[in-house]
């Protein structure tokens, strides 16, 4: 039996959600920070969490209040890329000295960048493999996988253990940088075609020359971060591979985000892949195209002055 954590979660959307309610369903005293309907609907009913296993209503507490992150002794730190600065921000006056932040996002500097806005606070980079999605106010759908790498840091090991009694595959690895690379590349092949043509991954894949599309982004993926020097995780083209049959119903992130009229995180995705490059002399002609796609439709959902 692992101690019980005081847990928050910065950023209460579908991720949030999915690893917060999965540690509260442990036992452990989890609260999120979230948006007011969301929290009007889970301080009423709890969480409804519909997983590949269970369908219950898990109970935790939810605040609008970013001082609720005062007790906590971790933070899983769920907030988009784009957010990371000002989310630091907010939390800094708040934080317990001994609180570790795990950031559990997308992209591939979000820690180093929370790092700087809290020097003095343990934070860990953590990769994040899951098909999750909010259904509604309250109620967050997982669809499958939901495991996590994480980088060791002073509490990493006790924080592992709790999470993998929690039901949540959990690794520490010392190559945490090539394991983001590895997602981040993943997320470069997937996010962007899901989000354009607002299809799952089954679909897309399927379409004529998808997959030699992302093969494209993968190749210049990996001459980006052969040229930062990172050492990518793993066998990349098989993952990419395998994503699509593991999670077929799973729409992007992105197609999310603009679903719902959301800013997107392409700009730390393919636009992280394009800027990199271009410092280093690496032409990322297929992830630009994805990534300036992507922002002409953020720029049409936000609407356009009349001419
Ligand atoms: O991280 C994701 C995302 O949508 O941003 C994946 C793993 C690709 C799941 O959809």
């Amino acid at each position: 039996m692992t101690p019980s954590l005081k847990v928050a979660v910065m950023g209460a959307g579908a991720v949030g959600c999915y690893f917060g309610g999965m540690l509260a369903h442990a036992g452990h005293d989890v609260v999120l920070i979230a948006r007011r309907q969301h929290v009007m609907a889970v301080t009423q009913r709890g969480l409804r969490m519909q997983t590949t296993r269970f369908d219950e209503q898990v109970r935790l507490t939810a605040s609008t209040d970013v001082a609720a992150v005062r007790d906590a002794s971790l933070v899983l730190f769920c907030v988009k890329s784009t957010d990371t600065e000002s989310a630091g921000a907010l939390m800094r006056p708040h934080l317990a000295a001994s609180a570790t932040m795990l950031c559990l996002q997308n992209g591939v500097d979000n820690a180093d960048r929370l790092r700087a806005m809290l020097p003095q606070h343990a934070v860990a980079a953590a990769v994040v493999y899951v098909a999750t999605e909010m259904a509604g106010p309250g109620h967050v759908r997982h669809h499958g996988r939901g495991e996590l790498v994480i980088e060791p840091s002073g509490s990493s090991a006790a924080v592992a253990q709790a999470l993998v009694a929690a039901g949540v595959p959990t690794e520490i690895s010392d190559n945490v940088r090539g394991a983001l690379w590895n997602k981040l590349i993943l997320n470069c092949a997937y996010n962007a075609v899901s989000a354009i043509t607002q299809l799952p991954y089954g679909k897309t894949v399927a379409g004529e020359g998808v997959t030699d599309l992302m093969r494209d982004v993968v190749a210049e993926c990996l001459a980006v971060a052969h040229a930062e020097g990172v050492q990518v995780a793993g066998d990349v083209y098989a993952v990419v591979d395998k994503l699509a049959a593991s999670m077929p119903a799973q729409f992007s992130s992105t197609a999310q985000d603009l679903a719902r009229g959301k800013r997107s995180e392409i700009d730390h995705l393919n636009g992280l892949v394009v800027v990199r490059g271009q410092a280093l002399g690496v032409a990322a002609p297929a992830n630009r195209v994805l990534w300036a796609l992507v922002k002409l439709l953020e720029t049409k959902a936000a609407g356009t002055p009349d001419a």
